[in-house]
């Protein structure tokens, strides 16, 4: 059967997300890593609008949003249970304000319309939420990693980058916990191997995960959506 093809930066949080849910479904994908100063014609025509990721499968179907790849990998297997656990609220707070903060916090000076706004104290406003759900429970919607973790990882983990030593001094003791604990896991590890960028006519490059299907949902879990404390918020 031919693998659906991902166009991926490695670097990229939307793309690392997708990676993250297509690896944990069990699906082998043909990586094309994209170099976004020299984007490839064939991504270009499968998406004019051109962002990354972008997933074309075997039919010539194109998902080009990382939500939507995730949502559909997960629907072909969801092993560890994560689309219980897909909280639209939190997602669009990240992947809106929070993002908006983010861009601005890493890059003063690159936005025009940029004001005396302290964007790196709007962004940390924006986690003292995640900081309550975790005192709840060890993820965000429950004990068990989720949708919705792994959709705001990335970003999480890019803004704790701006200055570690910064981040790591704030009054977020769970939330700093979970991005640990994350960024060390084995998903995480497997989903940033290093690939040279794509082009035309290059031998496909199958980004394989090694488990088998079905193999490895915790069954502390439980049993279906309903149960979940994240079920209802979509
Ligand atoms: N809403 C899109 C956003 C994707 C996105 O903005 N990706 C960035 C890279 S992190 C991109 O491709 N930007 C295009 C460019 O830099 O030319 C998604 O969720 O997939």
């Amino acid at each position: 059967m031919t693998p659906p093809v991902l166009y991926s930066f490695r670097r990229c949080p939307y793309a690392m997300r997708a990676r993250m849910a297509l690896w944990t479904a069990g699906i082998t994908v043909e990586l094309r890593e994209v170099k976004l100063a020299a984007k490839p014609p064939a991504l270009i025509a499968a998406s004019p609008k051109a962002t990354v990721p972008v997933l074309v499968l075997a039919d010539g179907t194109v998902i080009d949003q990382s939500l939507a790849i995730m949502r559909w990998a997960l629907a072909q297997h969801d092993p560890e249970g994560w689309l219980a656990g897909d909280d639209a609220g939190l997602i669009a707070a990240n992947d809106g304000p929070f993002k908006h903060h983010l861009d601005r916090a890493k890059y003063p000076g690159r936005y025009e319309e940029d004001g005396p706004t302290d964007h790196r104290a709007a962004a940390l406003a924006l986690l003292a939420p995640l900081e309550t759900r975790l005192e709840r429970a060890r993820y965000l919607c429950g004990d068990a990693r989720t949708f919705t973790d792994i959709a705001l990882l990335p970003f999480i983990r890019q803004f704790a980058a701006i200055d570690p030593a910064w981040f790591a001094a704030q009054p977020l003791p769970r939330l700093q916990a979970w991005l640990e604990r994350l960024l060390g896991s084995d998903l995480f590890a497997a989903v940033m191997g290093k690939f040279a960028p794509w082009q035309e006519g290059d031998a496909a490059v199958l980004f394989t995960p090694p488990a088998p299907p079905g193999t490895h949902r915790p069954a502390s879990l439980p049993p279906g959506p309903a149960a979940h404390p994240c079920a209802t918020a979509r």
